[in-house]
């Protein structure tokens, strides 16, 4: 049977306003019925001012957005909830909903995540984006599961490079002897050790203080970090290494997570995902400005030879077989095995 129109056919933007209105009406019923209001707490280590500060800001709007304000994300800075490990005890127990760490902090929970630091991995930081974004990386996530934690997605923290408060660093030589700071986890250890260095393991939180005081000589770390720290008030002489490519990861707890609605999982994971591509673009677009305005500082600057890196990755060889050694030689051939994939 032929319908007949009450009116005339509708014009055909006519009929899409409708279906769009429709669609956004019952979107936003879904909605409220799927979202409780929510208070997030997410601690971080670095300085509100600071690539990790904004990231953690630019989530909290995404995710309010995406839950027409239910899901409200709260950041804490410097570590006032607590260092890294302290905050992945808290997720673990429920005490804390999320925090962004150092993959290499996690290796007290999981050793494997001391993968991502051995020296000279990755050349580029499109292909930590691939390694990270890619099956690899997931997997690596997925492990955190059964350990209590959410992993959601990586962050750039960056190629690390060397300051100290001692004297020039031009070649492996000029390591000797030097006090350095570490993050807690082997790899790191290792290989300053057979750098000649000092190895000194700290929570970041100590950090700063520490080098007031040169109860160390210096620390490792991107340079943004260096800035938004403010080393160079403390810290003379930075040395461009990039000795390893670090990782932050974006974890929830996951006590907390097993009680959320499906929506809100959803929204968490949506907003974590345009967090990753906001801080990514942001902490490049300040890494290329850094170096200036560490050299404004007052920060003496020298730049490594390949030579020398080569001679530092040689030198590190015992911290990688040590690790692989350690249970991972699998895992270290199948990481070496994406990343030639992805250089080609
Ligand atoms: C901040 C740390 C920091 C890391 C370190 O909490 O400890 O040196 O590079 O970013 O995770």
């Amino acid at each position: 049977m032929k319908k007949i129109p009450l009116w005339g056919r509708p014009a055909r933007w006519v009929q899409l306003t409708l279906v769009a209105a429709l669609a956004s009406s019952c979107l936003s019923t879904v909605s409220a019925a799927d979202f409780q209001p929510r208070i997030i707490r997410f601690g971080y280590g670095l300085a509100e001012d600071s690539n990790q500060g904004r990231a953690v800001k630019y989530f909290a709007q995404e995710l309010n957005k995406l839950s027409n304000g239910k899901l409200r994300a709260k950041g804490f800075a410097s570590a006032s909830l607590g260092n890294d490990n302290q905050m992945q005890n808290a997720l673990i127990g429920g005490a804390q909903e999320m925090t962004v760490v150092s993959t290499a902090t996690l290796v007290g929970i999981d050793d494997a995540f001391g993968i991502y630091d051995l020296p000279f991995l990755f050349r580029t930081e499109q292909e930590a984006d691939a390694v990270l974004d890619g099956n690899f990386g997931k997997k690596l996530m997925t492990q955190l599961e059964s350990k209590g934690l959410v992993g959601l997605v990586y962050w750039e923290n960056g190629f690390r490079n060397l300051t100290n408060s001692k004297h020039p660093i031009n070649k492996l030589e000029d390591l000797q002897g030097i006090k350095l700071r570490v993050m807690q986890n082997p790899v790191y250890i290792d290989m300053f050790n057979s750098f000649g260095a000092n190895a000194i393991p700290l929570a970041f939180s100590e950090l700063f203080t520490a080098l007031e005081s040169r109860t160390v000589d210096g620390q490792e770390n991107p340079v943004n970090t260096i800035q938004s720290s403010k080393f160079y008030e403390v810290q003379k002489y930075l040395s461009i290494t990039k000795h390893v490519y670090s990782p932050w990861i974006v974890l929830a707890s996951k006590k907390w997570w097993d009680g959320l609605s499906a929506a809100e999982k959803n929204a968490i994971q949506q907003a974590a995902v345009a967090s990753r591509d906001f801080e990514r673009a942001d902490s490049r677009d300040a890494g290329n400005k850094a170096l200036a305005t560490l050299k404004l500082k007052g920060m003496e600057v020298t730049t490594l030879s390949n030579k020398e890196l080569d001679r530092m990755q040689e030198r590190a060889r015992p911290a990688v077989v040590k690790f692989s050694a350690n249970g991972h030689a699998d895992l270290v051939k199948e990481l070496q095995a994406e990343i030639t994939k992805v250089r080609k």
